[in-house]
């Protein structure tokens, strides 16, 4: 199991409630854990009652080492993370660190909004009438995008997968649904049949980690659902920020404690692997939808580096 860094120093209450919500998955997906990880950093450094400039940026910089530790495999809130703390190293005094941290999270913030509608809107040019779309897990994105195509009056049908062993794909149905989509609750393991014999189209995804050649990261699952999509021709379209590209050698993928998937002590002499996400190549990727539009596996690395490099650049 992943390994939670040891902090040294005394988390807020409020911090110490989202970082242990973020551990144990009651915020979930790639997007929701960089904007709770984000505030909770705001939230502790402006708790930061002393004087001393320089322990305060240090705070920021624990306390960020910290929240990177909680989902190894999420870059966006480690990109965003890593801006931040660019930036309050410029601040001159205590109030000025607090000022650049409150206003560079409110920008951010701001940015991903936008962000979530672009692609909401490049994906929903992506649905036809009549489509029959598969998706797994929980992304916001992806669901952020259904309701949209919905909303401008595109008739399809989903079906969601339950995703062991968190069953994250209750969430999924239960928002799809709630705006009204036609949506159909799955096991993981009728994913076969159901892209081969049940129509489907489309598959839509989300993404965790997009490394530098392009392959991408998300819920363990993800691979076998690409590699049948392949099979039958189905394309699959990763909906995805660029800020979420990786910019680590290697994408490091979470191992979640057993007991997640079964009771240890029932299986007393069987191991139990519980991996969160795994990698699917690029070759099995049609397009990234990104808030820069659909973009080609090979060239999401090119442009989400300009894109960092970027960031809140002034
Ligand atoms: C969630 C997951 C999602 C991505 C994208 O895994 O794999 O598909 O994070 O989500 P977990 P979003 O439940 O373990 O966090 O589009 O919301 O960023």
């Amino acid at each position: 199991m992943a390994k939670t860094k040891k902090i040294n120093v005394r988390l807020a209450p409020e911090v110490k409630k989202i970082c242990s919500d973020i551990k144990n998955l009651n915020i979930q997906g790639a997007r929701n854990v960089a904007i709770m990880g984000l505030s909770a950093l705001v939230i502790q450094g402006l708790s930061y009652r002393g004087r001393d400039k320089n322990k305060l940026v240090t705070l920021i910089i624990n306390t960020s080492d910290y929240l990177k530790s909680l989902r190894p495999t999420e870059p966006m809130l480690f990109n965003f993370l890593d801006t931040v703390i660019k930036r309050v190293k410029k601040g001159g005094s205590v109030i000025e660190v607090k000022e650049i941290l409150y206003t560079t999270n409110q920008q951010i913030e701001s940015m991903m909004r936008t962000n979530k509608v672009k692609i909401a809107k490049y994906a929903t040019k992506l649905i036809r009438n009549n489509d029959v779309i598969l998706t797994h897990c929980h992304s916001s994105t992806v669901v952020e995008s259904l309701i949209h195509a919905k909303a401008k009056g595109k008739k399809f049908k989903v079906f969601a997968t339950e995703t062991r062993p968190r069953w994250q794909g209750h969430k999924t149905v239960k928002e799809l649904a709630g705006a009204g989509i036609d949506v159909t609750l799955i096991p993981d393991g009728a994913v076969g049949t159901v892209i081969k014999d049940y129509h489907v189209k489309k598959i839509m995804i989300g993404a965790d980690a997009i490394d530098g050649r392009g392959n991408f990261a998300n819920k363990i699952g993800s691979f076998t659902i690409a590699l049948i999509a392949k099979k039958y021709n189905v394309p699959l379209y990763v909906l995805a920020e660029l800020y979420k590209y990786d910019k680590r050698p290697k994408i490091v993928i979470e191992h979640r404690d057993p007991s997640e998937v079964i009771d240890p002590k029932l299986f007393k002499d069987v191991k139990i692997l519980n991996l969160a996400f795994e990698i699917v190549p690029r070759e099995l990727v049609k397009a990234y939808i990104t808030e820069k539009g659909a973009i080609r596996p090979a060239r999401f690395p090119i442009i989400a580096k300009k894109e960092l490099r970027n960031l809140l650049v002034e």
